[in-house]
């Protein structure tokens, strides 16, 4: 059966059977109320013919479950449009070349983990020398210059910085979204760089697990970059944007 892309919706075993799968605790003691609580739940949420395919016991009261059910909603998936961070990505290598060539001067990138969040793997991930998933980090490219402040940085720290370093880029890491404190955080940053007079002088960018390009550009970034980023797509950002800015 061909795929209809304006009205979308899960398959299981078949194309357009609607089945989802759903997984969820409640706070009831294991039992048979406790599956029938679950699949009025479930049957709540909008789903048919909910089956409890697994339950288990988490103890002192509360139950974990697995439920199957069919969803009767689509979505126009040709109809969907998400910003994304649209430059060209180039390798290692050429982004080196490009650097030497068209900038012909060292790049100076400033990477922390900010605010309260103390999840550095993803910042070193982008940034480390040794690399992640193939791809070296930003302090192993030779035309850039690039410094990795570590954990809980404050922005008042992480701008002093970037004026003390004449920075090109700062690259915020933000894991932590409870509360929305990445939003006030990131928010923070750019107010300050704003009341600094160095917002237009600075390519801010901001990543994470639930950060996306749509979410960056609405806070006042340049970019934002998910999850499964990786140093060459944020230096071919970078690289572009500088030369962008300087043909301005
Ligand atoms: C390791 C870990 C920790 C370690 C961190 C150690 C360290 N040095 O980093 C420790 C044990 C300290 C920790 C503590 C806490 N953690 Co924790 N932690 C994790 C865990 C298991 C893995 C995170 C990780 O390393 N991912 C791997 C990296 C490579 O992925 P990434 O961060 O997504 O990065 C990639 C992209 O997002 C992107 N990226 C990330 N940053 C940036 C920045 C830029 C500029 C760019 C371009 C790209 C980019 O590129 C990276 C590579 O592709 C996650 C759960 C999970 N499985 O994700 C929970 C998790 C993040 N932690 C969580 C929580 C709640 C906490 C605590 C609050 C727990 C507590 N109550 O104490 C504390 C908070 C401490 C603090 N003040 O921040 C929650 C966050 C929930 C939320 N939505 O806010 C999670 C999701 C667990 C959960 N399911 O509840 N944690």
């Amino acid at each position: 059966m061909s795929v209809d892309w304006k009205r979308i919706k899960p398959y299981g075993d078949t194309m357009n059977d609607g089945a989802v799968q759903l997984s969820f605790s409640l706070p009831v003691p294991v039992g048979e109320e406790a599956r029938e609580a679950a699949r009025q739940l479930t049957a709540k949420m909008g789903l048919e013919e909910p089956q409890v395919y697994h339950m288990a016991d988490l103890g002192e009261g509360y139950t974990f479950f697995i439920v199957y059910g069919k969803c009767t909603h689509t979505v126009d998936f040709s109809s969907i449009h998400v910003p994304k961070v649209e430059s060209e990505r180039m390798d290692y290598y050429e982004i080196n070349q490009f650097i030497r060539e068209r900038i012909q001067r060292k790049v100076v990138v400033i990477g922390a983990c900010t605010g309260t969040d103390a999840h550095t793997v993803g910042i070193d991930a982008i940034m480390n020398m040794k690399g992640y998933d193939g791809e070296y980090g930003l302090e192993r490219y030779p035309e850039m210059e690039a410094y990795n402040l570590g954990s809980q940085v404050p922005n008042e720290e992480m701008l002093a910085k970037a004026i003390e370093l004449n920075a090109d880029a700062l690259l915020v890491s933000q894991v932590v979204t409870q509360k929305g404190v990445h939003i006030a955080n990131l928010t923070h940053l750019v107010e300050l760089a704003e009341a600094e007079g160095i917002r237009n002088q600075l390519i801010l960018i901001c990543g994470g697990p639930r950060i996306n390009h749509e979410m960056a550009l609405e806070l006042g970034y340049d970019a934002g970059f998910g999850p499964g980023s990786l140093a060459p797509d944020v230096a071919s950002f970078i690289v572009h944007e500088l030369e962008r800015r300087s043909i301005r």
